[in-house]
């Protein structure tokens, strides 16, 4: 299949072209590098030795002989240009991972909040408009996140995408319908994933777009087959106050002997997956499209669920290291339950890397071989959800609420 991924520099991104190549797809990878800018910005880099794009692509040719080609672009900003990709190389599937991804930069400052609102929610826009306007029937398969569902208990597996609600009519009678799962987002970041949902909907029923949304986890892990096969291919792997995620931050505290840092009482509950399940899941989500005039098609993308305290602790007991409960950077439930359906996936093939099998494995090769360039003093989240959480950061010791 011809295939094009929007975000292809990305942490999930550059895995995913790599495994798609490897399948034999006709892979072209289309990225503005504003991640790499990011890192500039942020005055920080990538744990692992990231090369440049044109490295990245020549080392995969002179491995395994296939081309990757690479567009730079922003589909934010060039409608024109992206329009004109896809009616040249006219894909069959566009994968879409080009956003700003981080709860935390979303929330920093107001800056950083209409930068992601302005560049994600146009992205899916701009991308969706030019599908329309290709006339060409293309599977778009997007990257959207369980933060969608939001992370109050609710006492129920969670549905994928959909719910089945009851209303009475004038008359009494009782009235079924299909909705989207209500929107709940803990973030600027995780609410611009909520109103992607409501483009999807919409260009699907208007213009009958196939549309896949793959309600992803929290993504561990830093290499997959093909990026291990050589250290020019290595991908990135975000440690830091505001692209870190959790998991990732866990082990490379571990490999430094920094104190794991658990936001409040740890009684969080979020989704995961590895990284290597995220490259086969989008596979399976290209090869497996909706019928034509099927509504999208949402996908849950996780494979476990943990509590924040009993990762955390599980992290401590392969590495010794300790445990500290920190204030809660952001306003979000201090105790939740989460379980999720993920038959979708499952059912199509999906084969899961369990979490406790690959944790040390993944300490070792990855968290303390590159530890030397880790800067610890950009661990701490600096990235405050409202001024009042900020003003309890700045109080003395003495007058900060226990977490
Ligand atoms: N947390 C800690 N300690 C830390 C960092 C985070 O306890 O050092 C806590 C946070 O307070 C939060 C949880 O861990 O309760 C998850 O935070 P995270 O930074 O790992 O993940 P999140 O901000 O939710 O976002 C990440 C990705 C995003 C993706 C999302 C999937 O950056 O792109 O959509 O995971 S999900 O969480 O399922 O919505």
């Amino acid at each position: 299949m011809k295939i094009l991924v929007l975000g292809g520099d990305g942490f999930c991104g550059w895995p995913t072209a790599l495994h798609l190549s490897r399948q034999d797809h006709d892979v072209t990878i289309m990225d503005n590098l504003s991640r790499r800018n990011i890192d500039n910005e942020l005055e920080i880099q990538s744990l692992t030795p990231i090369r440049t794009m044109s490295s990245r692509i020549s080392t995969w040719k002179e491995l395994t002989g296939r081309e990757i080609d690479f567009v730079r672009l922003n589909i934010t900003e060039e409608y024109d240009r992206l329009l004109g990709v896809l009616r040249d190389r006219a894909p069959d599937a566009v994968v879409h991972f080009a956003k700003q991804r981080a709860a935390p930069y979303s929330m920093k400052s107001s800056w950083h909040k209409r930068y992601t609102v302005n560049n994600n929610l146009n992205a899916t826009n701009n991308v969706l408009a030019a599908i329309v306007d290709t006339g060409l029937d293309i599977h778009l398969v997007h990257l959207g996140t369980m933060g969608v569902y939001g992370y109050s208990s609710v006492g129920v597996r969670l549905p994928e995408g959909y719910l089945t609600v009851k209303m009475t009519d004038s008359k009494g009678a009782e009235v079924e319908q299909e909705i989207l799962y209500p929107a709940n987002p803990g973030s600027i970041y995780h609410m611009t994933k909520t109103q992607d949902q409501l483009f999807f909907a919409f260009y699907n029923k208007n213009d009958g777009v196939r549309v896949t949304d793959l309600h992803q986890g929290i993504v561990w892990g830093t290499q997959t087959r093909e990026t291990h096969l050589d250290e020019r291919l290595i991908n990135r792997f975000d440690y830091d106050g505001d692209y870190g995620t959790v998991l990732n931050r866990f082990l490379i505290q571990a490999a430094i002997g920094y104190p794991l840092t658990v936001h409040g009482s740890g009684n969080q509950t979020r989704a995961f997956i590895h990284l290597q399940d995220t490259v086969r899941c989008v596979e399976l989500a290209i090869i497996n499209p909706p019928a034509p005039g099927e509504r999208v098609r949402i996908l849950n993308q996780l494979t476990e669920t943990h509590r924040l305290s009993d990762l955390a602790n599980m992290v401590s007991q392969i590495t010794g290291v300790p445990i500290e409960h920190v204030a809660n950077p952001r306003k979000e439930a201090d105790a939740n339950d989460l379980e999720a359906c993920n038959e979708g996936l499952v059912g199509l093939g999906l084969n899961p890397t369990i979490l406790r099998t690959g944790l040390l494995k993944e300490v070792t090769e990855i968290a303390r071989k590159y530890a030397d360039r880790c800067d610890r003093s950009r661990i701490p989240c600096v990235s405050h959800w409202n001024s009042e959480i900020a003003a309890r950061a700045r109080a003395p010791d003495d007058v900060r609420e226990a977490p």
